[in-house]
């Protein structure tokens, strides 16, 4: 499939509105959807297509490590890279990585190498190559974070807590797709401003961070008394927003330092750790704090690990 051209969009743009457009709404779908590019209405406008599948060719590279990476300093991306310095930090040398920049905007996810990896075409995709025979393929975030965590004798699964953290892990991934591609989305990423999408995921939003507020008013962290997988999760999302760095202007407007306290909290203490600074910046290659678009070595972080949260 192939983006329709300008004369299609004007037919079909013409014919939808004429047959339903009202003065009270200004869109009305037509029976049928019709692909349209309207290549200034957001950022990744140009990206999206309706249809799954590589649209290049192209081989994924291969470094030294049994583990090999494929992702962006995006949140989910950072809960991966988070994790595996996390394991490092524990000592576990197995853990070390290759880990390579996917340019989304480049559309390298497209390629036919990375659908290889995840057919869904997006970051993180991981293998591993530690059986050589029978390499394993793993893509989305949470099953990566599982598959980790039990290949490394359950880190950061404490056995009288799985069910929490599992409970937690999977609510962070239905949940985080209304904070980035609903809230997120209008807030920050579309062009036009709406009231109805930015009130409706905003709502949302406030009712997803008021639940982590009552939860970790009353332990220190989401699944438990301890540190576990759910906020390696979980903090790269909602740790994030509430420190101001996910969508500029989005911490006054959900007036993150009057309502929740506790999440702040939480966020800054996460914030401190060594292996959290690190995993951050892998496979980052935009902005004036640290930055480090491909990662083969922890000596790679020398110099650059004053990275700002
Ligand atoms: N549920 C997936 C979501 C991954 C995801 O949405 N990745 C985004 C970046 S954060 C992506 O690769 N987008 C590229 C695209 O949609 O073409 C996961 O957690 O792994």
């Amino acid at each position: 499939m192939s983006p329709p051209s300008k004369q299609d969009i004007d037919e079909t743009s013409e014919s939808a509105a004429a047959t339903n457009a009202t003065e009270d709404s200004p869109y009305m779908p037509p029976k049928v959807w019709q692909w349209i590019v309207d290549e200034n209405s957001n950022k990744f406008a140009t990206l999206n297509r309706p249809t799954a599948g590589p649209r290049s060719e192209k081989d994924l590279p291969v470094g030294k490590h049994a583990l090999q990476l494929y992702s962006l300093a995006t949140p989910n991306g950072q809960k991966v890279t988070i994790l595996l310095e996390e394991l490092l930090e524990l000592g576990i040398q197995e853990a070390d990585y290759d880990a390579w920049l996917v340019d989304i905007m480049n559309q390298d996810q497209f390629t036919t190498g990375f659908c290889k990896v995840n057919p869904n075409s997006k970051i993180p995709a991981l293998m591993d190559y530690t059986d050589k025979e029978k390499p394993v393929r793993v893509f989305e975030s949470g099953a990566m974070l599982l598959y980790l965590s039990e290949k490394f004798g359950g880190a950061f699964v404490p056995p009288e807590h799985r069910q929490q953290v599992l409970n937690w892990i999977f609510w962070q991934m239905g949940a985080a797709p209304y904070l980035g591609g609903g809230f997120g989305h209008f807030f920050a990423y579309a062009k036009e401003k709406q009231q109805y999408p930015i009130d409706r995921f905003t709502m949302e939003a406030k009712r997803q961070l008021d639940l982590l507020n009552n939860v970790l008013k009353d332990q220190a962290y989401v699944a438990c008394g301890e540190y576990t997988l759910a906020d390696i999760a979980i903090w790269p999302w909602y740790g994030r927003l509430v420190l101001g760095y996910l969508y500029e202007g989005s911490k006054e407007f959900l007036n993150v330092d009057e309502e929740y306290p506790h999440v702040i909290r939480w966020a800054k203490e996460i914030a401190t750790r060594k292996a959290v600074q690190r995993g951050i910046i892998v496979n980052k290659s935009w902005g004036t704090d640290g930055q480090l678009p491909n990662r083969h070595d922890a000596s790679d972080f020398d110099g650059i690990i004053d990275a700002k949260l």
